[in-house]
């Protein structure tokens, strides 16, 4: 099923069975497919009788404390609040379960704690170019959703499920339908026909998908609208089909834009009929935040790589610009899109593979 090699299933049971203390870890700021499949791994092997917990590296957004259900939080650890539980907890594992990340660089501050532990260390992860060789078992597909599909069709394949969603945990399968959800974009992009059977799967499992559209997409704060209100404005188009919108410190702070509050942003762009790729770019402290979605035909990921120290898939990719080192401030940073999408997009690596 899916591609997933039956005896890596079987030597995946074997770590689970044999770990005392088994980890799951997710990336820095988690989105719903981060938190959605780490709390469904956690669900799982809590439930499979297994001393379990889940390391999140930075708190779990607003819009997703619905997942946070009263077993998944009196076993998770957030970093950012607690570095030295965390860090201890990752020391007693003798296995690490990392979801939704490609490299342990995505695990912010565990990072060297992780690349040098001695735990068996396994992959669930959606992402291009995986760092497989740090891994004992690495699942890692890039043609499906999200990892939540990835791991709901791995957990379908455990023994003890038989293939039946009914029998996965009730808060593990809200859990995975929520990450699909929002890796998708509500089914608007990377939606494969196993996406959609999985979706079916959970609906008949009982899951209620209205509840999690009310939690992800219908229970914004009032600023949020108003500041992207804002961005659109004054969003730049130039002349080869790119939108930008760049949000600076001021403006967030005017708006009182909390973390995470900005996520889909990028993406709205792209229903401009003559838009290729969308770039939103968010500032922090120290750096321009880079979002890039792009249309079938124009790789993000490539713009990414080359222009913006990230990657991540095809059509969405993400990275980073150091202040003032790279980028002095936000008219710097128009000024380098401007001139960096116009070489890329008249050269030829533009292209995805998926065309
Ligand atoms: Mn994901």
């Amino acid at each position: 099923m899916n591609g997933i090699n039956i005896s890596d299933i079987h030597r995946f049971e074997n770590f689970i069975a044999s770990a005392g203390r088994t980890t799951v870890l997710v990336h820095i700021r988690p989105d719903g497919d981060a938190v959605g499949s780490g709390a469904a791994m956690l669900v799982f092997l809590r439930q499979s009788g297994k001393d379990a917990v889940l390391i999140l590296p930075h708190s779990c957004p607003d819009s997703l404390m619905f997942l946070m259900t009263e077993e998944v939080r009196r076993n998770t650890l957030i970093y950012e609040d607690n570095p030295r539980a965390a860090e201890d907890r990752i020391k007693e594992s003798d296995l690490l379960i990392c979801e939704d990340f490609n490299d342990f660089s995505r695990a912010g501050g565990m990072a060297p704690l992780l690349e040098s532990s001695g735990a068996a260390k396994i992959l669930i992860d959606h992402h291009l170019n995986p760092s497989s060789e740090k891994f004992d078992l690495v699942f890692s597909r890039t043609e499906t959703s999200s990892t939540s599909e990835l791991l709901y069709n791995i957990l379908l394949l455990m023994s003890g499920i038989g293939g039946d969603a009914g029998r996965l945990p009730a808060d593990a399968a809200t859990a995975l339908m929520t990450g699909m959800t929002t890796d998708t974009n509500n089914f608007a992009n990377s939606t494969y026909p196993e996406t959609l059977e999985m979706a079916s799967g959970l609906i008949k499992a009982g899951v209620d998908r209205e509840m999690i559209l009310g939690h992800v997409f219908n229970n914004f704060r009032e600023e949020r609208l108003r500041v992207l209100g804002k961005l659109l404005t004054d969003m730049t188009i130039t002349e080869d089909g790119v939108a930008y919108m760049i949000l600076d410190r001021k403006t967030a702070a005017e708006y009182d834009i909390q973390e995470g509050e900005t996520e889909g942003f990028v993406n709205m762009p792209l229903s401009i009929g003559k838009i290729k790729m969308s770039i939103f770019l968010k500032q922090d402290k120290d750096r321009f935040r880079v979002s890039i979605r792009s249309k079938k035909g124009i790789s993000a990921n490539g713009c990414a790589k080359r222009y913006f120290n990230g990657g991540g898939h095809e059509l969405a990719a993400g990275g980073k610009m150091m202040v003032p080192s790279e980028l002095k401030d936000a008219e710097d940073a128009a000024r380098y899109i401007e001139k960096v999408t116009h070489e890329y997009l008249s050269s030829t690596d533009r292209r995805t593979s998926l065309q």
